[in-house]
């Protein structure tokens, strides 16, 4: 399997991020893709290219433009108020307040474009979101002309990212774009089947009035883990869009055998939703040892869920998420790919 990465990424590096009531340099950092990288290599998954320049019509199709368009101005405008550092907002349009009217000062656009404070910009951050969307929209130009699958090692992650928000270290949602230049150049259905640990709250909300896009999402239960305000098993898509989105929260301390319950499950709808292509949102955040996160998955399970995606027998494209256990994530998120190159 073909990887495409860029080392774009690492100009997106030396974030703070608010957790725990602390400041700390972000757990989504540069060597989280260095180690998957140096990983492929190690074990000879195959060539790693670097991405295409694309342009960013697809990104405009599934975000609102002007969202698009703000995010390579956040961080000359952040510098032209006298600042350096970490560019992050404080201030949301939540329930009654106006979020209709874009304000006008940097501070209050990061807050408008958002839904936390955790997609925070440096000067190279809009070169790596760029370059990120690039490696996706790369790695699905080889599922277009045959590839069985493809791996886009994309950095920062995308899953949270919404029409018309950032969030949650994402800022363009890689996947929805592939997906929805998969259905530009003719596919009619195509699903995202989502198995970062957190809810893809970003990929719901921007296909969940449409059926042409079905989703998936493995996640644990957002009645206590972020991003706590979408993720519910009731939520089941609208107009168009209903029996369209399926949403598998877990409990904490879930392990392989009851999460596994639920892939099995969701593949089973998968299928009978009869896709022409599938998108994996590949996210190693489930891993019993990851910082953040309170699942329990060990090393050995994740070729077994690469086998299960194999199994479904469709022309595959991984896009990377989340997983922050720096050097296990590598031999986590090859161990899915290389289960699915053995199965
Ligand atoms: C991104 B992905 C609250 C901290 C919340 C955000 C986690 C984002 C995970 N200040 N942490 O889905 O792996
Ligand atoms: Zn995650």
């Amino acid at each position: 399997m073909k990887t495409i990465f860029s080392p774009r990424h690492a100009g997106h590096s030396g974030n703070l991020e608010l957790i725990d009531g602390d400041i700390v340099p972000a757990f989504e950092m540069p060597s989280r893709a260095e180690f998957i990288r140096a990983r492929i290599e190690e074990v000879g998954l195959g060539p790693v290219l670097e991405p295409a320049a694309h342009d960013l019509e697809t990104a405009k199709k599934v975000h609102r433009p002007g969202f698009i368009d703000f995010l390579p101005q956040v961080y000359p405008e952040w510098e032209k108020t006298g600042r350096s550092g970490t560019a992050m907002p404080f201030t949301w349009p939540t329930r009654g307040l106006r979020g209709d009217v874009e304000p006008k000062t940097i501070d209050a656009r990061l807050g408008f474009y958002s839904f936390d404070g955790g997609a925070t910009f440096v000067k190279g951050t809009w070169d790596a979101i760029k370059s990120s969307h690039d490696a996706a929209l790369t790695a699905a130009g080889l599922v277009q002309v045959g590839e069985r699958a493809a791996f886009a090692l994309c950095r920062p992650p995308g899953h949270h990212a919404g029409s018309s928000f950032m969030g949650g270290y994402c800022f363009i949602n890689n996947a929805a774009v592939a997906a929805q230049w998969f259905l530009d150049q003719g596919a009619r259905r195509v699903s995202i089947l989502d198995v970062d640990y957190h809810h893809g709250n970003g990929t719901q909300e921007i296909f969940y009035a449409r059926p042409d896009v079905q989703v998936i999402n493995l996640h644990a239960d957002p009645m206590v883990e972020y991003p706590f305000f979408l993720g519910h098993a009731d939520e089941t898509g609208a107009g168009a869009g209903e029996g369209f989105n399926h949403n598998f929260p877990m409990s904490f301390g879930t392990t392989y055998d009851q999460w596994a319950e639920a892939l099995e499950e969701g593949c089973r709808r998968l299928t009978a939703y009869a896709p022409e292509i599938v998108i994996v949102s590949l996210g190693v955040d489930t891993y019993e040892k990851d910082p953040i996160s309170k699942f329990k998955l060990t090393t050995g399970d994740y070729p077994k869920i690469g086998r299960r995606i194999a199994a479904l027998g469709l022309p595959t494209l991984f896009v990377m998420e989340g997983g922050y256990a720096v050097a296990e994530i590598a031999v986590n998120a090859v161990g899915v790919l290389q289960g699915f190159e053995g199965a």
